[in-house]
């Protein structure tokens, strides 16, 4: 199924129209700050961030998967699944692809069904944490780590095959996330797996094409639960100055030990001008892959603020790649990526009300006080109104939510596809 504009347009009609006097209201409070409204609208539309296709199915636990009914079980529908969340919220015009669960079997066809959605190809994952039918290696012991060179040259040749797909499709990144380490001390030496890591790594950054960037993932813990080889963002950072000047550190929320102050991660990575990617989720105990904002939405909101930062101040940084790593249990997926993108830009469009000349006047006179009435006040307004209008401007649908139910997406995907499929993911 495909939504039209005109069907949208007709749906926003139907909506409250009370957000145009909200913003009315915002106008005049923060045009006394200096902060123009309608600048944060226009910001707000362009922003765009990937959905994984892994991400448009049911996931699940080691203890059970639940069906959603009408998933997706091609690459075709996957981006069809895309193409809707894009044409009801405007704010997911790009597409990650995960290989080999996502290969094109035809690289034009597929590029045109993206096009017909307005969607691009985003970062490309490589997967060397399975072994796939008929492997002649395995990855049981680690991949790019693996004491084993053939296992090692394996797993790099895949990646290679990652990069020659994605630049087919018109990708400019691959991202690689290693599931690589030991569940028991005395397994691995360290050393040695740090050092086997980062030649195998120097392969396949020599092997991207000069215009694309490689993401380098982190995670402390799991599958692993002693040691991840690369566990944290200072072993990220490293590899990626041993790599080149195209190689960056990835940023996953849902990737620290608990309380971790990810924003300050994310301050010291801009200001080296090594943030390249962001994967946003929630988490309350670990890698949960909670819808964005469900836990923690200040700790989003603290981040933003220094992405915003980031953003405006540090040239050196390239524009991060963004998006949504999250997995849905019991929620249906489309729905939880549509709360998910509202989490994000709720974040977004906060750090942008925050009054960076008070803030750093206060900061200099060390009014620890108000500096945090300043970063509060922004967090304190809803911005749902400025988020309506920069989908309304965008031709998306001021409610996408709503506009999901009335249209009744998920029934009319059950009856095209059926209950039982399932995609293929995590
Ligand atoms: C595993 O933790 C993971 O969620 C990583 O965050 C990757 O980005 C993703 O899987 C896909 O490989
Ligand atoms: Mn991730
Ligand atoms: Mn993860």
């Amino acid at each position: 199924m495909k939504l039209s504009k005109n069907e949208i347009a007709d749906f926003n009609k139907s909506c409250n129209q009370d957000y145009k006097h909200e913003n009315d209201f915002l106008r005049s409070k923060f045009t006394k700050k200096g902060i123009d409204i309608d600048a944060i609208i226009k910001k707000v539309a362009d922003f765009q961030v990937a959905i994984p296709s892994w991400a448009l199915g049911a996931g699940g636990t080691r203890f059970g998967r639940f069906s959603y009914g009408g998933e997706p079980a091609t690459l075709e529908q996957k981006l069809n699944d895309v193409g809707l969340i894009h044409a009801l919220t405007k704010s997911a015009g790009t597409v990650s692809l995960h290989i080999p669960w996502d290969i094109p079997e035809d690289i034009n066809a597929i590029k045109e069904i993206a096009a017909n959605h307005g969607i691009v190809f985003d970062a490309m994952n490589s997967n060397t944490f399975q072994d796939q039918p008929n492997a002649e290696e395995t990855y049981k012991y680690g991949s790019l780590n693996s004491t084993d060179k053939r296992a090692r040259e394996y797993a790099v040749e895949h990646n290679k095959e990652v990069i020659r797909i994605g630049k087919a499709l018109g990708s400019k990144s691959l991202t690689v996330w290693l599931a690589d380490g030991a569940s028991f001390p005395g397994q691995l030496n360290f050393q040695t797996a740090l050092k086997n890591t980062e030649d195998s790594l120097q392969q396949i950054y020599a092997a991207m094409p000069e215009d694309w960037k490689l993401f380098i993932e982190y995670k402390p813990y799991e599958p692993n639960f002693y040691s991840t080889t690369i566990q944290d963002w200072g072993t990220s950072f490293m590899l990626a100055n041993a790599c080149g000047e195209r190689a960056y550190t990835l940023v996953d929320l849902g990737h620290h030990l608990p309380n971790t102050n990810i924003e300050q991660i994310v301050a010291t990575l801009m200001h080296k001008g090594k943030l390249g990617g962001f994967h946003f989720n929630d988490s309350k105990y670990g890698d949960d892959d909670l819808t964005v904002g469900s836990i923690k939405p200040y700790a989003l909101f603290l981040i933003f603020n220094e992405l915003v930062y980031g953003m405006e101040n540090n040239p050196q940084n390239p524009y991060p790649a963004w998006m949504i790593d999250a997995s849905h249990n019991i929620k249906d997926p489309l729905e939880d990526l549509i709360q998910s993108l509202e989490a994000i830009l709720m974040a977004y469009a906060k750090a942008l009300l925050v009054d960076q000349k008070a803030l750093k006047t206060a900061q200099l006179e060390n009014d620890v006080v108000k500096c945090q009435e300043i970063l509060q006040d922004a967090y304190n307004t809803d911005v749902r109104s400025i988020l309506k209008a920069a989908r309304e401007q965008a031709g998306g649908a001021v409610d996408p939510l709503k506009a999901y139910r009335a249209f009744q997406v998920r029934q009319q995907l059950i009856d095209e596809r059926g209950l039982e499929v399932q995609a293929t993911g995590l």
